[in-house]
This record gives C-alpha cells, structure tokens and sequence, in this order.
C-alpha cells in the first residue's frame, strides 16, 4: 500500500517540480508514494475567495482564515478518509529523523501550509500535530511540507536503492557521517587519505569510525554527548589526538 500524502497549500505549483524528480519522483512511480494537492482558494467562499484577513487586535501582516483551510481538509477527507493531519508552523515541534520515522509508518498524512504571519489559532483545534522544521524563518509552511514529504518516502519500503542505508542509519545514529571520496585519487592537488586506498577494510573501518566520531566531536558536541562509547571509540580518538590528522573538516569554510 503507498504512503498518501495530501497537501493544503494556496501554491500548489510550487511541489511538483520538487516532489516529481529525484527520491521522491521515483518513489510515485513505484507507487509507493501518491500526492494529491488542493488548492485553499478552491474552498474559500465569495467574490473574492480570500484566504487571509487582517489580524483580530491589531498589527502588521495578514492572517489565513480558518474556514477554507477546514473546509479544504473536510473536501480532502470525505474523498481519501481521515488521516494524520499536520500544520506545518514555526511554534511547531521541531522535525528529527525519530519523528520523520513516526510519520512514515501512517498511510495517509495530510499536511497543511500556513502562509502570510500565521494562520488563525482554530485551526489547532482540528490537526493532531503541529511541526517546525527548524529555527529560521521561512515565509511559509509549503518547503517544509516538501521537506517532510523528502523525509519520508525514502522510509518506504522499495524506495531505496540501498535498502541496508536505512536500517544503517539507525544503526550509527548519533553520528556524523565520515568523510567520502571518490576518483579522481588527486583533484587539484588533493588526495584521497592514503587508508581508503589500502584494501585493507579492518583499517577502512576503523578509520571511518574514527573521522564519524572526531567529525562529531567538533562540530555537534550536542550530538557527542549523547553517545555511549565503546572502548574501541575511546581508543580511536585518544589514538586521534595524539597524532592529529589535518582532513577532519573542522576548517571547512574558513578558506
Ligand atoms: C511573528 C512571528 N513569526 C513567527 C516566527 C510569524 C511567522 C513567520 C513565518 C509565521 C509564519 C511564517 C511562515 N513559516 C511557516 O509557515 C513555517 C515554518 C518556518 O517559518 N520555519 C520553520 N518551519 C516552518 S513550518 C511552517
């Protein structure tokens, strides 16, 4: 059965030359992944179809109405059945990949774009989950949908080629990932570390684990904390600051 996902946008022509290439392309194809968009304005009454007015109190921008987002999702769910509906919002809870892996177990998601400086609070009242992609600001909740939609059709089964990277994933979660090189063995005066090229996949190993947790330690001591080292990890890093390497990216973006 394929993951539905339908999408409450007023710019529904901004998904499908994302969700149409690449993973997510490929993964509707499969028929592991259908979308459906439904453009707000068709559900909002009157003349003028309005899907935003002006804030209650007072203030600068404008507020989308509850009523054509609710009658969107009604329109939505009286054709495809209930499903778990999202509003995608910046006072949402922030997106992880734990979460993005709850998602990908519904079979239907129904995600709903807010736009201008927010949506009307009702709205709350009818979805089961409110969700940020991350503290920026964006101008509205459509290239978070897209992020999530991204997130989870690569869970699905039969997207992947490599159906392991998955189940690896969560194997080494916690972890950056280590350093990847592929030809030419020189670019621009830049080798490949000597190791990758040895044939020697004990020591291939043990090197990438070592980059994956040094990598980790500069960059994201958030994520460093979390872990549990085994004696090996402890071994590779002291092994690691006792004769420092110059390849591991902590002057990335300095040059
Ligand atoms: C006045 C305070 N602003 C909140 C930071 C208002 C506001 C700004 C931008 C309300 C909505 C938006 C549009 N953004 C989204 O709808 C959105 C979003 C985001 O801006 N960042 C991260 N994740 C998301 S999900 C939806």
């Amino acid at each position: 059965m394929p993951l539905v996902v339908d999408i409450v946008t007023i710019f529904p022509e901004m998904f499908s030359p994302v969700l149409s290439v690449s993973m997510t392309g490929r993964a509707q194809q499969r028929g592991c992944l259908v979308v459906h968009l439904t453009n707000v304005r068709d559900h909002a009454p009157g003349r003028h179809r309005s899907t935003d007015d002006t804030p209650y109190g007072g203030g600068s921008g404008m507020v989308m109405r509850a009523e054509p987002l609710i009658a969107a999702l009604e329109a939505i769910e009286s054709a495809r059945g209930r499903g778990h509906r999202v509003l995608l919002t910046p006072a949402g809870t922030l997106l992880t990949q734990a979460l993005v892996r709850e998602l990908a177990r519904r079979p239907h998601l129904v995600l709903v774009c807010g736009r201008y400086e927010g949506v009307d609070e009702r709205v709350s009242a009818y979805v089961d989950q409110e969700i940020s992609i991350g503290d920026y600001v964006l101008s509205g909740g459509e290239l978070a949908a897209m992020v999530i939609v991204d997130a989870v059709a690569r869970l699905q089964p039969g997207v992947l080629h490599n159906e392991q990277s998955a189940a690896q994933e969560s194997f080494e979660h916690g972890l950056l990932e280590y350093p990847q090189y592929t030809r030419p063995a020189v670019f621009r005066g830049a080798d490949v570390p000597e190791v990758l090229l040895s044939g020697n996949h004990e020591r291939i190993r043990r090197w990438r684990r070592q980059q994956a947790l040094v990598r980790t330690r500069a960059r994201r001591p958030d994520l460093f904390r979390q872990l549990v080292l085994s004696s090996e990890d402890e071994q590779l890093l002291r092994e690691h600051d006792q004769r420092p390497q110059a390849t591991t990216g902590e002057m990335e973006g300095t040059r």
